[in-house]
């Protein structure tokens, strides 16, 4: 199997800091987003998303959807790691928190960044109030997470997970839109430091 991404992108990268959490090596192929390859027909054809990354298994198969590729190393590998939550509620949160980053955090941090800068105005209608709008929803959203983790040690509760390395990926993504996590948000600092020493986003 073969991983299809670019590692300098921040769902590259949730997927490979969700490999580093299970220890798994993967073989990677760097696809050229900026030059289109993910826009071919032949890729398109098997990832209808027209994104990276992909996973393409050996048979042929491709899936796309970071969080899709995490769930499928997360099976396929016997691991305690419980990255999608253990218990019955656990699982649940991870589901709401994944939610809640993807759709107030990450959905938002990408169209003020795609709108904002341009950088993909060859496939798409670049709109910049649109990405002022997506900015100012996402520094909306981030006292919403900082005030989640004053009540708790990691994003979905009182263990790690995958929403954990969501939101990491998110933090990641704050300085390219002028935001920070900054002493306004000490909860969300003290979470970042403490993912900080983690092996697995080093
Ligand atoms: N929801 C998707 C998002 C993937 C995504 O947005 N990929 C970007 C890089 S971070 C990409 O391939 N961009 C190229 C393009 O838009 O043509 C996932 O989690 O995999």
């Amino acid at each position: 199997m073969k991983l299809l991404e670019n590692s300098a992108t921040p769902s590259a990268r949730r997927v490979a800091i969700f490999l580093n959490e299970l220890g798994l090596e993967v073989e990677r192929e760097h696809v050229d987003i900026k030059g289109a390859e993910n826009r071919t027909p032949t890729f398109m054809e098997k990832a209808p998303n027209g994104l990276i990354p992909v996973l393409a298994l050996d048979d042929g198969t491709w899936i796309c959807e970071s969080v899709a590729i995490c769930r499928y190393f997360d099976a396929i590998t016997p691991n305690d790691k419980a990255l999608f939550g253990s218990t019955p509620l656990e699982q649940a949160r991870v589901e709401m928190w994944q939610r809640i980053l993807e759709l107030q955090g990450v959905v938002p941090a990408f169209q003020a960044f795609r709108n904002l800068s341009g950088f993909f105005s060859d496939r798409e209608n670049c709109i910049k109030a649109w990405g002022e709008e997506s900015r100012q929803r996402l520094a909306q959203f981030l006292p919403v997470l900082d005030a989640q983790l004053g009540k708790c040690t990691w994003v979905a509760g009182e263990y790690f997970s995958i929403a954990d390395i969501t939101a990491w990926v998110l933090c990641g993504f704050l300085e390219r839109l002028e935001l920070a996590v900054d002493d306004s948000l000490p909860h969300l600092q003290r979470w970042h430091q403490q993912m900080a020493q983690r092996p697995s986003v080093q």
